[in-house]
């Protein structure tokens, strides 16, 4: 972390112009216009009051303690050259200042942010004004007055790579983000790149003031590996421990409790270059590592802990397809890629989670974050129904019958796959078995699902078939026509609103995993992307959401049918995203954000659905 900064006129027009003074404006710009082209509104002093803390006038009053481990080398990179504090031949590779150029030269030129340091919050406008004329869709009938408890879990989302932006600054290393949005050409579809996308990493501090602001209670954010170890393993980055330190006491100081997730897709490039990632297993002690120092350090101020976001897309979808020619690649492709990439973090998270129960003595609640789709038959066949069954074990069977019920993979995938994969000792599925403190699912949305043309049984005997080894046909384009429900943007055109799927799939996910342990769940995630939201003009359009709005309602009533009326034991809710962001291979032109970010002034806008989220919660009790 660098010295605070007050900005002035350069940058962030909302960032500059506003005043701790008795009047402050809110500036409402055409969207991504410069931030002189602005008009203001007045807010009166009423309005401004609650100024929320501010860095000129005084620190936190207790800052937070952070413990180190002694067992790693600890140095500060001076700007982008760092300079290793002991002599690298002590370790076994090399993390000079000129092995941290080669990496960043294997990327290609990355855009410096519009400032290099801490940006002081300044005071948020509270209460918040809501849309005109707006209504909130807030639950009826039945469940209108239910009360959620008050440790229902519920906040909003954010990932390292998506929101953080400053991919060169402060010592950090490059993630495999970095170099596919850099190098591959049509790997994101508009081109854009993470290289400074939201600038959370220097804008932490108001968004956590407007989070405050809206009395959210938890803020699930990813830790960048690269950043506190550049080259994956290695000298540790103390300049990324201070960020985090400082995000941390800064949440804590909110009253908002952070739910930190230790990977989200951006594997250190140097991982890849040096043993192709998660595809070998010598990714689980560099993961541990990492894991010890983080969760040592922060422990005492995180409750919910996420090892790794959806194994599921990164190795089922990423490490499968990823281009060659960019980095070593080991012969490890495909679907045993696939499989390999999978057992290596089954085997990690379980290492990690031992070591914080048994270790540690973590006071927190670990698991890893579920990627998967509620899945319902085409029409009511058996060979339907049995389709829906094998396509649950290879999307969520993969991952926790290991966790949930047997300590192995299911039997589907062991018959069909062979050797693509891995077995686990007895030790390994011990460790394996009972890994995960509550079942996190990220669950968007529903598919439905149909036998291979050719048959299961004929399918999973022949590895050439095109649907082998899942052996179903998914769509959303329900038997009579119809779309399983209303559409998102094309930039997320696996995405569209099911509300109903989602009390059905909490309902199959206890009666599947967690009810016989008497465990509970969190929609760990869930969110819309706003069809075409980014081809308004004038910001004001863009901010009312319509759809989101829609999608949020249903899914939150859902959830809370789910629980009062079936007795599902569901514990927490987390909407995708806090702000638009950068949205992977769509790039930053697919928004997901509850609040609007103008990419030219960085400035963020809260939407329509936010209020929804917002009020949602507060007519539950909280
Ligand atoms: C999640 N699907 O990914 C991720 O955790 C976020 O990083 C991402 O921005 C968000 O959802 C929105 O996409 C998913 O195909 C990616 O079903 C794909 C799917 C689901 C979730």
């Amino acid at each position: 972390m660098s010295v605070p900064l007050l900005l002035c006129g350069l940058v962030g027009a909302a960032y500059a112009q506003t005043t701790a003074n008795a009047t402050s404006s809110v500036t409402s710009t055409s969207v991504d216009n410069a931030p002189t082209a602005s008009t203001s509104q007045t807010l009166s002093a009423a309005e401004t009051s609650s100024i929320l803390w501010s860095l000129q006038s005084s620190a936190p009053a207790d800052n937070l303690t952070f413990s180190s481990l002694s067992n790693f080398t600890y140095t500060s990179y001076t700007s982008q050259a760092p300079t290793p504090t002991t002599s690298v031949a002590t370790l076994p590779t090399d993390y000079s200042e000129q092995a941290w150029s080669m990496l960043w030269d294997q990327v290609g030129p990355v855009a410096t942010p519009p400032f290099n340091s801490t940006v002081i919050p300044t005071p948020e406008p509270s209460p918040v004004p809501p849309p005109y004329g707006f209504s909130s869709q807030v639950t009826t009938g039945n469940l209108s007055s239910y009360q959620l408890p008050s440790d229902f879990v519920w906040g909003v989302a954010s990932a390292a790579y998506q929101v953080e932006g400053a991919a060169m600054e402060e010592g950090r290393g490059p993630s495999i983000w970095d170099l596919l949005s850099h190098r591959v050409h049509g790997y994101v579809a508009d081109g854009t790149t993470g290289d400074i996308t939201d600038l959370h990493y220097y804008l932490y501090p108001q968004d956590i003031a407007r989070l405050k602001a809206f009395n959210i209670p938890y803020f699930s954010l990813t830790i960048s590996w690269s950043r506190v170890f550049p080259f994956g393993r290695g000298y540790v980055n103390e300049q990324a421990l201070a960020h985090y330190d400082d995000v941390i006491q800064r949440l804590v100081d909110a009253g908002i409790k952070p739910i930190v997730t230790l990977f989200h897709w951006d594997t250190p490039l140097a991982l890849m270059n040096d043993y192709n990632g998660w595809t070998s297993d010598q990714i689980i002690a560099d993961f541990l590592a990492y894991a010890q120092l983080v969760m040592t350090r922060y422990d005492k101020y995180v409750p919910i802990w996420v090892t790794v976001n959806e194994p599921q897309v990164y190795c089922g979808d990423e490490y499968p397809g990823f281009p060659s020619g960019y980095w070593p690649q080991y012969g490890v492709t495909g679907l045993r890629a696939q499989f390999y990439c999978g057992h290596n973090t089954l085997l990690a998270h379980a290492q990690i989670v031992d070591w914080y129960r048994n270790t540690l003595g973590g006071t927190g609640r670990v698991t890893f974050k579920n990627s998967a789709n509620n899945f319902i038959p085409n029409t009511t066949s058996s060979a339907d129904a049995a389709a829906v069954a094998r396509g649950n074990d290879f999307q969520l069977g993969w991952f926790n019958s290991p966790v949930w019920q047997t300590g192995d993979y299911p039997a589907s995938l062991r018959s069909t796959l062979g050797d693509l994969l891995p077995n686990f000792t007895a030790a390994e599925s011990a460790m394996v078995l009972g890994s995960c403190d509550f079942f996190a699912i990220d669950g968007y949305t529903t598919d439905i699902i149909a036998p291979a043309a050719s048959g299961i049984a004929d399918c999973a005997a022949n590895s050439s078939d095109p649907a082998w080894p899942t052996c179903i046909q998914q769509s959303q384009v329900t038997a009579s026509g119809w779309d399983v429900g209303f559409a998102a943007d094309p930039g997320a055109s696996w995405l569209k609103s099911d509300p109903t799927g989602v009390r059905q799939f909490l309902n199959y996910l206890q009666k599947t995993y967690t009810g016989p342990k008497g465990k509970d769940i969190v929609l760990s995630e869930f969110g819309f992307a706003e069809p075409f939201e980014n081809n308004f003009t004038a910001l004001p359009d863009a901010r009312y959401d319509q759809l989101r709005v829609d999608y949020f309602t249903g899914y939150l009533n859902n959830l809370l049918a789910a629980k009062v009326e079936d007795g599902v034991n569901v514990t927490g809710a987390v909407a995708w995203g806090v702000f638009d962001n950068f949205e992977w291979s769509s790039g930053l032109s697919t928004r997901f954000g509850l609040q609007y970010v103008n990419y030219t002034t960085l400035e963020r806008y809260p939407k329509a659905s936010l209020f929804t989220f917002m009020d949602f919660f507060k007519q539950h009790g909280l």
